[in-house]
């Protein structure tokens, strides 16, 4: 019996599902917006649907037109990718309730974590470490608020329960902003999600961003693939990520990994996802679950050789997968550069017309890209054009790669980030691994 994947994206992340559908003989259904029409995986899909016009709006989050496409293609299941509709919860439910297979975890697991109180509650009960902080019913009263407040202690973060990602957060630095803070903080979570609830943190400053992927077969086996390090980032957007995370506690980190299967196991995820972390100090601190497949996904497979959007496919279509952990081997070093079509000084994006382009390539260099000489990059969408992962022995040795893919690739017509990677890989912080979340922003840029 061969299955017929809808793949509900774009650009990289719509060809890498393309050829993970190939590689398990899926029949695969592209759908793309009007703006869209020279996305290459259209040319190599085996049908491809139109679902409207070039805004997000009415294309690629249109969830009666994307299940439209599914129906008229008569296609299986659908695949999200990552960002649009991937977390989803109401559509993952539609995708159910019309007879496609969604390719990711139940909606209500895609919902419970959706809800950063609920999600901590659950990484708790599970033994994950997470930020101590107040998740109960805040109070009206300023003086019980205060009271609350001080027993967290400053400086603390308001999050909103129906944020994450970097949306719904401020920071509180004594206690008095703290009540002028909680209401712009409500009122925020209101408006843009539908729900004013919040939750206090400790803030924790200056922290290295850590992830771990895991894999569970929806069956009792998960497996986790170790750990990434996220840190080099900007407004919320990851720039370099690497794999593994070096330098993190052996003890804390074990007792960590085993936590995360434990949680996976407790609400019987299926599926891949990534279990986010705050580490300082030899520390780790739980922020929040994803529940998609992630951009930075390559460094964990070419760490283990794990194909892991083909066990997204396998899992989600109810495939035997046989996850043993033990097969699972750690080798070397991987590091992925994010080239985004944007100036490299003022981050303005730059899309256009790509008259010329070279990808990179060689022994442990590997490119993650839709583009090709002769696209239009259009102007709807997230400007990543590229993902450059390099692997090697030893991260020194990753770097170098990195450095030399770097110099092979380019991209005219189009402004791209490519010397902004040049100049981080060769900065004294990052190369020392030194650097947090807060160094692109607050340190190398001011330089
Ligand atoms: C924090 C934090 C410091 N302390 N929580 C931002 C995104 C969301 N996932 C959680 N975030 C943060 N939560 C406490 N208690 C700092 C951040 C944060 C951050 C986290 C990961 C990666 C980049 C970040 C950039 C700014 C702030």
């Amino acid at each position: 019996m061969s299955h017929k994947i809808l793949i509900a994206n774009r650009g990289e992340i719509a060809l890498r599902a393309l050829r993970a559908c190939k590689e398990l003989n899926l029949k695969t259904v592209a759908i793309y917006s009007t703006g869209d029409k020279e996305l290459k995986h259209l040319r190599l899909a085996d049908e491809t649907v139109c679902v409207g016009p070039a805004s997000p709006l009415e294309s690629y989050l249109n969830i009666p037109a994307i299940l439209s496409a599914g129906e008229l293609t008569g296609a299986d299941a659908i695949y999200p990718g990552y960002g649009f509709l991937a977390e989803d919860a109401d559509f993952a439910e539609k995708c159910e309730a019309s007879g496609f297979k969604f390719i990711g975890p139940a909606s209500s697991v895609i919902r419970k974590m959706g809800d950063k109180i609920t999600a901590k509650n659950l990484a708790e009960k599970s033994d994950i470490p997470t930020v101590p902080g107040y998740t109960g019913v805040l109070p009206n009263d300023e003086e019980e608020l205060k009271n609350i407040a001080n027993s967290v202690g400053y400086p603390l973060i308001i999050k909103a329960s129906a944020g994450g990602g970097g949306r719904g957060m401020k920071v509180v630095n004594d206690e008095t902003s703290l009540i002028a803070s909680i209401h712009l903080t409500k009122q925020e979570a209101k408006n843009a999600f539908g729900n004013d609830t919040l939750y206090f943190e400790k803030f924790i400053q200056n922290p290295r961003h850590i992830e771990i992927q895991i894999v569970a077969d929806g069956k009792g086996s998960t497996i986790h693939l170790g750990t990434r390090d996220c840190s080099m980032q900007r407004r919320h957007q990851k720039i370099i990520e690497e794999a593994p995370a070096e330098g993190l506690d052996k003890t804390k980190l074990e007792k960590t990994l085993q936590a995360c299967l434990k949680l996976c196991k407790n609400i019987s995820y299926s599926g891949v996802g990534t279990i986010e972390f705050l580490y300082k100090n030899g520390q780790f601190y739980f922020i929040e679950m994803n529940t998609r497949i992630q951009v930075e996904h390559p460094v964990s497979e070419m760490i283990t050789g794990f194909d892991i959007v083909k066990a997204q496919l396998k899992i989600g279509l109810g495939m035997d997968l046989d996850l043993n952990q033990d097969e699972i081997i750690f080798r070397g070093h991987a590091i992925e550069c994010r080239i985004n079509a944007e100036d490299p000084e003022s981050f303005i994006p730059s899309p256009g017309l790509i008259h010329k382009m070279h990808p990179p390539g060689g022994l442990g260099v590997r490119f993650d890209s839709h583009i090709y000489s002769g696209y239009m990059v259009p102007p709807h969408y997230d400007s990543l054009l590229a993902k450059i992962i390099t692997t090697a022995n030893t991260r020194e040795s990753c770097i170098k790669r990195m450095l030399s893919a770097l110099d092979e690739f380019f991209v005219e017509g189009i402004k791209t980030n490519h010397s902004l990677h040049q100049r981080l890989l060769n900065d004294q912080k990052f190369c020392a691994n030194e650097h947090n979340i807060n160094y692109l922003e607050e340190v190398f840029l001011k330089k």
